[in-house]
């Protein structure tokens, strides 16, 4: 697993400040960094966790910091979802900014708030409490804000590994995608994300356009294509190498069987078993490189 680091301006816009008042807490001792061999300042998470354990001095510069000491909920999920039903979609940015600086990473930010915050716009529609207009409207501003949590993680190494993301055809629950693809990137795996409704020769075009180390697939709605699609991504000659770890709430217990029979192909259902996934499929850096030297 690779040590998280964050540069000036990535802390500046996770903070709220301005990229000069980061630097100016590194010159004065506050916050400390380390230079990259080219100079560059990089902040350690390590080091940014203990200045937000000592930061009265930050505070007062930082609106967001303040805040993350006064928004103290029992259910982190439900102040995100009612900012997002009351129509304050700014509000509801910094409280998911502040949470993750809390909250320490991305996987934890979706696990309290995002996941069961989305079960909720889910039960609120059952209740006739919202109408589709209003699920769409969250769930359009849930992607924007987790699109946007992405700039705050760093960037991947050179050489690291990528992975492939894809709905199965007939379902649109892209959402799935975006949080997976999230976890992926702050575990430090470069991500594709194909998105919605994703035909089989889609993988294998990229697949034969550059090296890939794992093909995501997920299904949310149980009505979408079944496990013979899986079969026929599996089956494709570019995707031969490439291990595929499927998951979703949409998959019929009978499908999740014989996925688990299918060579290659690991079903995972949960950002835990998504985690181990990754850690399991992540070429050590040397025999990657080696490879795609190789490959290429
Ligand atoms: C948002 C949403 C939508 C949005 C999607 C927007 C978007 N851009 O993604 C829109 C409005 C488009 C939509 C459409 C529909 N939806 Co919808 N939707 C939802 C809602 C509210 C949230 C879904 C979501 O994103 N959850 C976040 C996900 C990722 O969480 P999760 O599924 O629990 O997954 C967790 C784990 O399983 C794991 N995981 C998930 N995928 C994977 C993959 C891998 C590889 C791994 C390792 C792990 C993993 O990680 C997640 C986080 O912990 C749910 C309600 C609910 N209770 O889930 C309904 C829900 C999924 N939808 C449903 C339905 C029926 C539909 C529609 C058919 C409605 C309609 N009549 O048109 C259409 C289907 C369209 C289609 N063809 O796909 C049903 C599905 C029921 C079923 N048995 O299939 C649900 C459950 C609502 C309900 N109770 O009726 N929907």
């Amino acid at each position: 697993m690779q040590i998280v680091q964050f540069t000036a301006p990535q802390l500046a816009r996770m903070l709220g400040v301005n990229e000069s008042t980061v630097k100016r807490w590194i010159d004065r001792g506050l916050l400390n960094s380390v230079r990259t061999p080219g100079g560059h300042r990089r902040i350690r998470e390590s080091d940014l966790q203990a200045f937000l354990a000592s930061q009265d001095k930050a505070r007062k510069h930082s609106y967001v910091l303040a805040r993350r000491h006064k928004e103290v909920t029992t259910e982190p999920w439900r102040k995100y979802y009612e900012l997002h039903y009351g129509r304050n979609p700014h509000k509801a940015r910094e409280y998911l900014t502040a949470s993750f600086i809390s909250l320490g990473s991305v996987r934890q930010v979706i696990t309290t708030i995002i996941a069961p915050m989305l079960v909720e716009v889910g039960a609120a529609w059952n209740r006739g409490e919202i109408d589709i207009a209003d699920e769409h409207r969250m769930t359009f501003l849930v992607r924007s804000d987790l699109l946007a949590q992405s700039t705050l993680l760093p960037s991947p190494n050179r050489g690291a590994p990528r992975a492939l993301f894809a709905c199965v055809p007939e379902d649109n629950h892209e959402l799935a995608l975006v949080l997976l693809s999230l976890v992926a990137q702050e575990a430090g795996w470069n991500t594709t994300v194909l998105g919605i409704n994703v035909p089989a020769q889609q993988i294998e075009v990229e697949c034969a356009a550059s090296t890939i180390d794992l093909v995501v697939l997920t299904k949310i709605f149980s009505g979408a294509a079944d496990i013979s699609y899986v079969r026929s991504v599996r089956a494709l000659p570019h995707v031969r190498s490439a291990p595929i770890v499927v998951g979703g709430s949409g998959w019929s217990d009978a499908d999740k069987e014989t996925m688990q029979r299918m060579k290659q192909v690991t079903f995972a259902d949960s950002l835990d078993a998504f985690v181990h996934t990754l850690a399991k499929h992540a070429p050590s850096p040397t025999v990657h490189r080696a490879l795609r030297t190789k490959r290429s």
